[in-house]
């Protein structure tokens, strides 16, 4: 996977990509992220990136030209990419279904807004699609980039070491996790479940799976909508 990064505070997300597996599978080659400086993309001493809203009103807007060269000069360089993704409240709910398929494109350009917002002839004709995080409204859009980035590289296959726990997690069958637990078998008078000290495992896949479907019930009983465990919500 290729991924693009367009904001005004690079330096940020660069310290953000460097953790964790992320940040290795990008030393490792297994996938390479590119955080560009939007200010790069400017033609003025400035390098002004933004500018007074038209019709008025508070606050300033993302001009159109310095996206469109950082995306057009991305394209030259690496390939046109399969999805230039705008960071957006106004944008499509982020979820795993999305982190999928966006984990099997090509090439991915994130645009991360800041200000009031982008001027709308990017939305128009540079992006392919908006998405949200969530409906609140950040400063920027670097942490929901980050968001994104994060969501979708853990599956590009070689990131995430052992593949298992990609196929078993919150989500993965419309269902939330089982609970986890560790050593020691005991804290403060709170024992982990007899079933996962037992090494029966046929056992314990059947308990882990009650207690997602259980959890999922009690939690998220909009997750089982057309979900076949659906008939279980009623208990
Ligand atoms: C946001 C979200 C978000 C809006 C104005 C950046 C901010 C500022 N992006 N999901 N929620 N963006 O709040 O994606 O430019």
């Amino acid at each position: 996977m290729i991924a693009d990064v367009i904001t005004i505070f690079p330096a940020m997300v660069e310290a953000a990509l460097a953790a964790g597996v992320g940040g290795r599978a990008r030393e490792r080659g297994v996938v390479d992220v590119k955080v560009r400086d939007l200010r790069d993309y400017t033609d003025d001493r400035h390098r002004t990136v933004d500018d007074v809203p038209y019709g008025g009103g508070p606050g300033m807007v993302m001009k159109p030209e310095p996206l469109f060269r950082a995306v057009e000069a991305i394209a030259a360089e690496r390939g046109a990419p399969s999805a230039v993704v705008l960071m957006t409240p106004q944008g499509r709910r982020f979820d795993q279904a999305t982190a999928i398929r966006l984990s099997q494109l090509e090439r991915l350009v994130l645009i991360c807004g800041r200000y009031e917002g982008v001027d709308e002839r990017v939305a128009e004709s540079l992006v392919t699609e908006e998405i949200s995080i969530g409906d609140y409204v950040l400063t920027g859009g670097e942490l929901p980039a980050l968001v994104v980035l994060d969501a979708v590289v853990r599956l590009v296959p070689g990131v995430v070491g052992d593949a298992g726990s990609v196929e078993t997690e919150s989500f993965a069958g419309g269902l939330l996790d089982f609970p986890h637990y560790t050593r020691p078998a005991s804290f403060r008078g709170r024992d982990v479940p007899e079933v996962l000290l037992s090494g029966h495992h046929a056992e314990i896949a059947r308990w882990r799976d009650a207690q997602r479907v259980e959890r999922t019930k009690r939690r998220r009983p909009d997750l089982l909508k057309g979900n076949h465990h659906e008939g279980d919500r009623n208990g």
